[in-house]
């Protein structure tokens, strides 16, 4: 009966790392000036992890393409300062 339990207490522990292991999404070295496009209206503030990262894709676009500076002061995303 004991074994069971271990081994279920194993599967779990396992579970657990794997779950965490593959959440890549919210890599805070993502290169947003480079892969930022400023074609069209594509990113809200919401979208990026990090204000530094909004800041990027902002500066990158030669006008504000994804209407982050809804109050037009130059700088995008206050909230996430
Ligand atoms: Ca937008
Ligand atoms: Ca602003």
């Amino acid at each position: 009966m004991t074994k069971i339990i271990r081994l279920l207490f194993l599967l779990c522990l396992f579970l657990i790392i794997f779950a965490s292991c593959g959440d890549d999404s919210d890599d805070p070295t993502t290169d947003w000036a480079g892969s930022c496009t400023c074609e069209s209206n594509t990113y809200n503030c919401d979208d990026f992890p990090i204000w530094a990262d909004a800041q990027a894709c902002f500066k990158n676009c030669s006008y504000d393409v994804h209407d982050l500076d809804h109050d037009d002061d130059g700088i995008p995303c206050e909230d996430l300062r």
